[in-house]
């Protein structure tokens, strides 16, 4: 994010595009109540009547996968008006006039019927957004999960260039990132091209500087991206192949898209190893399981999606029988059996070495994280008065060698797999409060398992239930070009009847199972948000209720949860 999620508050216009705060993040959902209420204005784009749609001043009910024509066409109506920051674009960003020329094309009404938006809503969302004189922009899921995923960020960041909405308090950009400590991943290096600190494999001077740290020769090669894998497993030449695959607090066989293909390639590996806190589907596949212990048994450092580094602290010890160690305890015994000697005391010390690599967090000590709590990199300087950064590109400053913001020219393109005959609706996948990804922790609480339990819900507009015959809490069967599987009906006006969307973390209404392994190219994220699928009517719902009680009883007898019967006795 380049402002800090406190700064929502103080914005005057919040530009809430493809993120469901409410669903996602209550916390941050707050924050948007309360802007709402110190008077700031909400544009809403969702094809969802979501709970900020409700409170927005002007909700976008776009045509799902459209994104893209929507905001060139809001910098057409931005340009056409005047409501530019002309001296911002030219003291602070390159590219200007070829972007013009892209936008030029996008009339609102030229766009209308790709995203069945009125021409004048477009134009009310420009004006809005161009004159608040303080617009921040959030978005989520609605943005990344596509093909075409990193290019409407770009578009996004033309908007906020092309009106000076960055670079000071409460404006700017925040994709507020998914998981508590998601950010936190990726700053430490768990991503395919760079170490700690986003300092990048391929550029010699850093690779040299690791090296000499570590007293080891490490590769400049790029590494394979998580949802590439099932391409090197199945696809690739032998010398390419992966053949071993550690797996570490992620459910690839639950959460990717297309599952059959994800459940070949880990039958296919030859070694699987998963290291979990919970047992997971993908633990099924694993031929070794190193168990850990949860977030509140260690210490450690999470990156909030706003760029905060906080300190965790360990409250319970893990139960005595239960044979855990710390994740970071397990990381370097591997090593060290493997034959790298990883010796830590503590998380201080890692810690220490993380801040001591990486001249973006070198200020952010564990003394001033207990001190001031929260501390944003950039934090450069060890000197107490630097407290971290709150909001990136100050003064119009930008990361770029040059300083420039660069306004980026494409255009829209449509998602991967359009509706057809054989498949007539569009498919759109998300979250829901009460449960957390996966579910193997919000699962394994029988409170929340009480509220809402399998095989979750497929949400369709009243009109098409009736059209097909099915009624609220029926067992329907949905099916895509990849596989089907059983869900509830919830008739719900807050959609359209295009488009019906169902939640990711349930085993038997398992979503993935239909879902397109479609990916954006830049940043490997798969088009979750959109695929063809068909909803059928289950005629003998008896059948369908003991399909759900007995598929769920097996699912949890093969991942141990529950006991297996055998002869009447539990064993
Ligand atoms: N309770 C709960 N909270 C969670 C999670 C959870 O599983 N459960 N998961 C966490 C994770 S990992 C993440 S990444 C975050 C994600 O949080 P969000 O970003 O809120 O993610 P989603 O709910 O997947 O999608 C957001 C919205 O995108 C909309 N959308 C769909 N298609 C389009 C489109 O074409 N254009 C636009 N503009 N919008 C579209 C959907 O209707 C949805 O309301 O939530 C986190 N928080
Ligand atoms: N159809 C569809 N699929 C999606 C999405 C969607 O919108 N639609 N969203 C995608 C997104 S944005 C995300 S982020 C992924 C999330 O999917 P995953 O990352 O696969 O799911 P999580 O539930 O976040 O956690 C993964 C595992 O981490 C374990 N875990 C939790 N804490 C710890 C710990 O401290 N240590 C260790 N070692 N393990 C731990 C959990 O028990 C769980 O098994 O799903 C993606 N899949
Ligand atoms: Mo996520």
């Amino acid at each position: 994010m380049s402002n800090g999620v406190h700064e929502i508050e103080d914005a005057k216009l919040l530009f809430v595009f493809g993120y469901n705060g409410a669903d996602s993040h209550p916390i941050v959902a707050r924050r948007i109540v309360r802007a709402k209420r110190k008077g700031a204005q909400i544009i809403c784009v969702d094809p969802r009547r979501i709970e900020t749609a409700r409170i927005a001043d002007l909700h976008i009910q776009l045509r799902n996968g459209s994104n893209l024509a929507l905001v060139n066409s809001i910098a057409h109506v931005i340009i056409e008006e005047g409501l530019c920051d002309d001296k911002f674009i030219a003291e602070h960003s390159l590219g200007f006039d070829e972007f013009k020329e892209l936008a030029a094309k996008y009339t609102p009404e030229s766009v209308a019927e790709i995203t069945q938006v009125s021409p004048e809503d477009i134009r009310r969302a420009a004006r809005m957004y161009a004159t608040s004189g303080q617009s921040m922009i959030l978005y989520g899921m609605g943005v990344c999960q596509f093909a075409q995923a990193v290019n409407v960020v770009k578009g996004l960041a033309n908007l906020a260039i092309m009106t000076g909405n960055f670079g000071r308090w409460g404006v700017g950009i925040g994709p507020v990132r998914g998981q508590n400590n998601v950010q936190g991943a990726c700053d430490m290096g768990a991503l395919p091209n760079s170490y700690p600190g986003y300092q990048n494999v391929t550029v010699p001077e850093i690779q040299a500087k690791f090296e000499k740290a570590w007293g080891v020769a490490l590769s400049n090669k790029v590494g394979i991206p998580l949802t590439q894998v099932p391409h090197y497993v199945l696809h690739e030449s032998e010398e390419k192949k992966i053949r071993a695959y550690y797996v570490f607090g992620e459910d690839p066989a639950q959460s990717d898209p297309d599952l059959a293909e994800v459940r070949e390639s880990l039958s296919k590996i030859e070694l699987v190893i998963l290291q979990d806190i919970y047992m997971n589907r993908t633990g099924q596949y694993a031929d070794v399981i190193l168990p850990s212990t949860g977030w509140n048994e260690h210490d450690g450092v999470f990156s909030c999606c706003d760029r905060g580094f906080q300190r965790i602290r360990k409250v319970i010890e893990p139960p005595a029988d239960a044979d855990v160690l710390t994740d970071w305890e397990i990381i370097s015994r591997i090593s060290t059996a493997i034959g790298y000697p990883m010796k830590y005391d503590n998380t201080e010390q890692i810690w220490n070495e993380v801040i001591e690599l990486c001249p973006g967090f070198y200020g952010a000590t564990y003394e001033k994280l207990d001190k001031y709590v929260n501390i944003q990199w950039p934090c450069r300087s060890r000197d107490l008065s630097d407290k971290g950064t709150s909001f990136l590109h100050k003064d119009g400053h930008f990361a770029n060698p040059d300083g420039k913001a660069k306004f980026s020219s494409i255009d829209w393109q449509p998602p991967t797999e359009l509706e057809n005959d054989e498949y007539p609706l569009i498919l759109s996948t998300a979250r829901e409060v009460g449960h957390y990804s996966v579910r193997t922790m919000s699962g394994n609480c029988r409170l929340l398992r009480n509220l809402e339990d399998e095989p979750g819900w497929v949400q369709m507009n009243p009109e098409l239930c009736d059209e097909l015959g099915v009624k609220h809490g029926e067992l329907v069967k949905v099916l895509s070009k990849r596989g089907h599987c059983v869900a509830r009906c919830l008739p719900t006006d807050r959609v359209k009847k295009q488009a019906v969307y169902m939640t990711y973390q349930w085993w038997i209404g398992a979503c993935n199972e239909l879902t397109i392994a479609s990916l954006d190219p830049i940043s490997n994220t798969p088009e979750y948000k959109y695929c063809a699928c068909r909803v059928e009517k289950i005629a003998d719902q008896a059948w369908a209720e003991k399909y759900v009680q007995d598929e769920y009883l097996n699912i949890r007898q093969s991942m141990g949860i529950e006991l297996k019967k055998i002869g009447g006795r539990a064993a």
